[in-house]
C-alpha cells in the first residue's frame, strides 16, 4: 500500500482513505444502477427511470468534497446524487418501487428523490425547471449569512434554454455561492449537443456574466472533476462567486428506460468505443493499482460491501407497503390556503 501521496503524484495529495472512499462510491454508483435496471426488468420499478451509468466521475468528484451542510440540486438523472448527500439507499430504492417507506413516501419516483435532512433538494422533472431554484437557495445562504454552497447539477440541453441565462445572470448580479456543473453527456434524449449549441463549449457562456469563471473539463477523470470543483466551491464559499463546470461525460445507457441506447441517433460501436476506452471507473482503478494505493483484494472487498449494501435496501424496499388510494390527497397543494380566498372557476 502507498502511504505518502503527494500533489505531485497527480492524486490531488488525497490519502489513501478519501481515495479509496471516492472510488466506494463510484462503484456504489454503478451497481445501484446496475440494479434499478434489473428491478425495473423484473417489473419491481415502473414509470420514468432515468440511469447514470457511465457519468458517475461527475457526481462523485464534485460531491466528495462538501461539506454536510451545503446543498445539491440536480435534474431527474438523480439516484447517484441522492446517495452521496448521504440519503439513505433503502429509501431510495424504495421510492423507485413506489413503496411508503421511500424518501418521497412512493409517490414522486425516480425523478423526485428529496431529503432536506442531508440538502439534497431533489430530483426535478422539468427540464432546467430546478435552476431557478439553485439561484434560490444561493440567495437564502446569503441571506442567513452563513458560508454554505448550493452545487447545481444540469444536463447539457439546459446550456440552451431561457431560465439557464435567468439563473446565471442572477447569481452573477447577486453574487451567489452558486456551482453550476453541466454533465455534457453528448446528447439530450436523441438529440446530439453540437445539433442544439451555437457554442463548442458550453461553459465559455460563463464569460457573459461578471465574476463568473467557467471550466470545461474531462468529466471522465474524477480527480480532475474534483481538483476543479473545489477551486469552484473556494471561490463560493470565500468569495461567493458563482462558476460554471462543464464536466465532458457520456451515458453509457439509454436515455431512460424506453430507449434502447443505441438506434437513430448514436451507433453501437460508438457507445461500445466509450465504454472500453473511457470507463470512468475503469480509468480510476487503472490509476490507483499503478500508484499502488489499492490491490485487487481491496477491490473485492468494495464489491461484496455494496452488494450488501444493494442487497438489504431491495429487502427494505419490498418490505415496505405501497401506498394506499387515500394518501392521494395527502402532500399536495389543495382546498383552502390560511388567509387567502380562491376563486373557483367553476361557479
Ligand atoms: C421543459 C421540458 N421539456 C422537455 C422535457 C422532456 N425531456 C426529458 S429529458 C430531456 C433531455 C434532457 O437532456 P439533458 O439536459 O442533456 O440531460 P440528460 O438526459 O442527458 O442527462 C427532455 C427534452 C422535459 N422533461 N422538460
Ligand atoms: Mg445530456
Amino acid at each position: 500500500m502507498a502511504t505518502n501521496i503527494t500533489k505531485s503524484d497527480e492524486l490531488l495529495g488525497l490519502d489513501r482513505d478519501a481515495l479509496v472512499e471516492m472510488l466506494r462510491w463510484m462503484i456504489l454508483g454503478r451497481r445501484f444502477e446496475e440494479r434499478c435496471g434489473e428491478m425495473y426488468q423484473v417489473g419491481e420499478i415502473g414509470g420514468f427511470c432515468h440511469l447514470y451509468i457511465g457519468q458517475e466521475a461527475v457526481a462523485v468528484g464534485a460531491l466528495t468534497p462538501l461539506r454536510k451542510d451545503d446543498y445539491v440540486i440536480t435534474a431527474y438523472r438523480d439516484h447517484v446524487h441522492g446517495l452521496l448527500c448521504g440519503m439513505d439507499p433503502g429509501r431510495i430504492m424504495a421510492e423507485l418501487f413506489g413503496r411508503v417507506a421511500g424518501c418521497s413516501k412512493g409517490k414522486g419516483g425516480s425523478m423526485h428523490l428529496f431529503d432536506p435532512a442531508v440538502g439534497f433538494m431533489g430530483g426535478h422533472a422539468i427540464v432546467g425547471g430546478h435552476l431557478p431554484l439553485a439561484v434560490g437557495i444561493g440567495y437564502a445562504i446569503r441571506y442567513r449569512e452563513t458560508d454554505q454552497v448550493c452545487v447545481c447539477f444540469l444536463g447539457d440541453s439546459v446550456a440552451n434554454i431561457g431560465a439557464f441565462n435567468e439563473s446565471l445572470n442572477m447569481a452573477a448580479l447577486f453574487q451567489l455561492p452558486v456551482v453550476f456543473v453541466i454533465e455534457n453527456n453528448q446528447y439530450g434524449m436523441g438529440t446530439a449537443v453540437h445539433r442544439a449549441a451555437a457554442i463548442e463549449n458550453l461553459a465559455d457562456r460563463a464569460c457573459a456574466y461578471s465574476g463568473m469563471q467557467g471550466w470545461t473539463i474531462d468529466g471522465m477523470d474524477v480527480l480532475e472533476v474534483r481538483g476543479t470543483i473545489e477551486m469552484a466551491i473556494d471561490r463560493a464559499r470565500t468569495h461567493k462567486l458563482p462558476s460554471l463546470i462543464e464536466a465532458k461525460t457520456y451515458r453509457f445507457v439509454g436515455h431512460s428506460m424506453s430507449d434502447p441506447n443505441y438506434g437513430h441517433y448514436r451507433t453501437k460501436e460508438e457507445v461500445s468505443q466509450f465504454k472500453s476506452h473511457d470507463d470512468p471507473i475503469k480509468r480510476f482503478i487503472e490509476r490507483l493499482v499503478k500508484r499502488q494505493v489499492i490491490s485487487a483484494a481491496d477491490l473485492d472487498s468494495l464489491e461484496q460491501e455494496v452488494k450488501k449494501i444493494l442487497d438489504d435496501s431491495v429487502e427494505f424496499a419490498k418490505s415496505s407497503p405501497i401506498p394506499q388510494p387515500d394518501d392521494l390527497y395527502s402532500d399536495i397543494y389543495t382546498g383552502e390556503f390560511p388567509g387567502i380566498r380562491r376563486r373557483d372557476p367553476w361557479r
